[in-house]
């Protein structure tokens, strides 16, 4: 049996599986659209599932959809945790979550070829949901993991079509019977892209990612008086869409305002009834804040709701503001960190510390297990977006100090 102390994963194979996925739902600008429970997330999903069979895993899905594919220890210790989220934006790219899922499979299949058994159980994970593109919030299956929203309330979610996430799940055969949490973990680890500039920009090969930022998510509703184009005098309108410009704008001006850490976000918006001829009646817009301090992230949350009060009263328009979620910041675990740090070094990688500007499972995850993050740099600090694109020995330097880290986890008391 090869001694773990030189043990390397297969950066090729590694590569192979990433690019082997990204085909499904792979859209012409070579990015990724496998949102959730969509048949490409199940495409995707069952592609994952085979190679884990394959890999000699068992797999449970739990009643979220969460897939834990997991390599028995020789002792039934509380299982360490490896993983990500398959799922993708509509035009995002081909390493997003998908790195994290697919380093944790690649860290088994070379564990396998080398014959080195561990202590503890090691599961790969693929959480339903992360992005929440299609349902909000994002990352919705690891937060009811953890307890932090109720199992009914996530399944049902619906979709901007109406469409009801616990439908979805059974529709695409992904409803598991596997109760959601509740188990003992020993630790979880999960690999990532930085999705921003700074590694890089650096030369630095890992980000060692000592906390995720906290974040806001609202829904904005602008109803005025739908009426003709033509006739209606400017004075006498109510225009739902002239109101949410105005409220628009200062959203960016909350992130602005907070420099150089905030940032603010309108991303999405619906218009009624969207017809060129007709003042716009009602406006649904979405808001993303972020913040790494919560004091911050507290006081951009009150000058959103006094930039609604504001848009609504300087409109003439009545509305409601929805607070759709709430991730506070949240420090990953030291004792992890280190051994990050120790792994990266000892294979003569080099890393800096980093806050994580997006959000991911692992930030639930800290709630209910020791979680931490390795970062990997991506091409000019690129995500969501089709030109997302990392280099392969960034992938396998990940992947190795993923490897390394997990082995001392699973064979420690
Ligand atoms: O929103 C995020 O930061 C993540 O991509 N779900
Ligand atoms: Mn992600
Ligand atoms: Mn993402």
């Amino acid at each position: 049996m090869q001694s773990s102390h030189n043990l390397r994963i297969n950066a090729d194979r590694l590569w192979a599986s990433l690019m082997e996925m990204a085909k499904i739902g792979g859209t012409p600008k070579g990015g990724c659209n496998r949102q959730a429970l969509t048949a490409e997330d199940a495409e995707g999903r069952a592609l994952f599932t085979r190679w884990c069979a394959a890999s000699g895993c068992t797999m449970r899905v739990d009643r979220l959809g969460s897939m834990f594919a997991r390599r028995e220890g020789t002792e039934d210790l509380p299982p360490i945790l490896i993983g990500s989220h398959l799922d993708t934006q509509p035009t995002g790219g081909k390493f997003d979550g998908v790195l994290g899922v697919l380093a944790g499979l690649e860290l088994i299949r070379t564990l396998n070829e080398t014959g080195i058994r561990t202590r503890r159980p090691i599961e790969i994970v693929n959480w339903t949901n992360e992005e929440g593109c299609r349902f909000a919030p994002a990352m919705l299956a690891s937060a009811v993991h953890a307890g932090l929203i109720t199992e009914a309330a996530a399944l049902d979610t619906r979709d901007a079509t109406g469409a009801r996430l616990g439908d979805e799940l059974v529709r695409h055969g992904q409803n598991g019977e596997t109760p959601v949490g509740g188990r003992k973990i020993e630790a979880y680890l999960e690999l990532h892209i930085e999705q921003g500039p700074i590694l890089e920009a650096g030369g630095f090969d890992i980000g060692f990612v000592t906390s995720g930022q906290g974040l806001r998510w609202y829904d904005a509703i602008f109803r005025g008086f739908e009426s003709h184009a033509g006739p209606t005098p400017m004075p006498n309108r109510r225009d739902a869409l002239l109101g949410a410009a105005r409220f628009i704008q200062q959203i960016n001006e909350i992130g602005l305002a907070f420099a150089p850490d905030a940032v603010s976000t309108v991303g999405e918006m619906t218009v009624m009834p969207n017809s060129r001829n007709v003042i716009p009646g009602e406006v649904k817009l979405s808001v993303d804040i972020r913040h790494p301090e919560a004091a911050t992230l507290a006081a951009m949350d009150a000058r959103v709701r006094a930039a609604f009060a504001d848009t609504l009263a300087a409109s003439r328009l009545d509305g409601e503001l929805i607070d759709i979620s709430h991730s506070p910041s949240v420090p990953f675990d030291q004792g992890l960190l280190d051994i990050i740090r120790t792994e990266s070094a000892a294979l003569g990688f080099k890393g800096r510390n980093i806050v994580s500007g997006a959000g991911h499972d692992a930030v639930h995850i800290a709630k209910v297990a020791p979680a931490a993050m390795i970062f990997t740099p991506c091409k000019d600090g690129i995500s969501h977006n089709e030109a997302e694109d990392i280099l392969p020995e960034w992938a396998a330097a990940g992947a190795n100090v993923l490897l390394r880290t997990a082995l001392v986890l699973a064979d420690r008391p």
